[in-house]
């Protein structure tokens, strides 16, 4: 059997990800794996999927981690916590998904832990790399969407979109340090992590994920 794909969206809050996951779902179901791969595209499932929250268990640590507590999380533990949402999403979900030849959209992975947690939080990022190595097993994203936006209009449209959640309400500073993580992030992994200007209009940065989606799908071999 066909080994599936891990496709990952990644970037600030506000970049677009899940706007942008949602509508690469509904082209490639659509039209855009025939489109790419021709009549045996047609029988390629697709999901998607985020973190924190892909799996029961990760549901009550996304509400755990992004409602805010009586006392604040500290942020070792926001990471073990990140940590144990990830494990239990590679084991209970990605895994057997992959298994079974899916391309799965996931909104979130690794990479935001480094950003967030190490960059933004400031946390060892070795430590980070070896709770990653713990948490995925050796998982890897066969390709790794990172929208690119300023965190400053990131922010600005998040918030116009409605009430902020715990981590939206850090300060600017906070949010800058998780895109300069996301930019060394992209300097240091250039075949895994392709960056898109997700400053453009939707439907341009739509046209640009499409571009690379048909690409690399073409490229790995997805064909049967
Ligand atoms: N987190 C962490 O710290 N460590 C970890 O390891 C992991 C996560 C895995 C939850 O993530 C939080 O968890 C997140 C990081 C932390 N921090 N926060 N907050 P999430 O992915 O569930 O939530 P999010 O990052 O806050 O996503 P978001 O705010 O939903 O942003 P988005 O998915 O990138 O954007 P969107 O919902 O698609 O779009 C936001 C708005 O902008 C919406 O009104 C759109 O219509 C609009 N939009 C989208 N694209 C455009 C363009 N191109 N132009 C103009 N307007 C646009």
């Amino acid at each position: 059997m066909m080994q599936g794909k891990l496709i990952v969206f990644e970037g600030v809050e506000g970049s677009g990800k899940t706007t942008q996951l949602e509508r690469s779902r509904d082209w490639l179901l659509g039209c855009g794996l025939q489109q790419c791969l021709g009549e045996f595209g047609n029988q390629i499932p697709v999901v998607v999927t985020r973190e924190p929250g892909g799996t029961s268990l990760g549901l009550g640590l996304r509400q755990l981690l992004l409602e805010g507590q009586a006392s604040p999380i500290q942020d070792r533990a926001e990471l073990l916590l990140y940590g144990a949402d990830r494990a239990q999403h590679v084991e209970e979900f990605l895994k057997p998904q992959l298994a079974k030849g899916v391309i799965i959209l996931c909104d979130r992975y690794t990479d935001s832990t480094i950003a967030y947690q190490g960059y933004g939080r400031g946390l060892d990022l070795g430590l980070i790399q070896q709770l990653n190595q713990i948490a995925t097993g050796g998982l890897e994203s066969h390709l790794t969407l990172w929208l690119d936006v300023d965190a400053e209009i990131g922010l600005k449209r998040a918030r116009q979109r409605g009430a902020a959640d715990r981590m939206e309400q850090a300060e600017l500073a906070f949010h800058q340090r998780v895109q300069q993580g996301f930019t060394q992030l992209a300097l240091s992994y250039p075949q895994r992590i392709v960056r898109i200007d997700a400053s453009q209009s939707q439907e341009e940065v739509h046209l640009a994920i499409r571009e690379i989606l048909c690409q690399r799908l073409k490229d790995e071999g997805m064909r049967g």
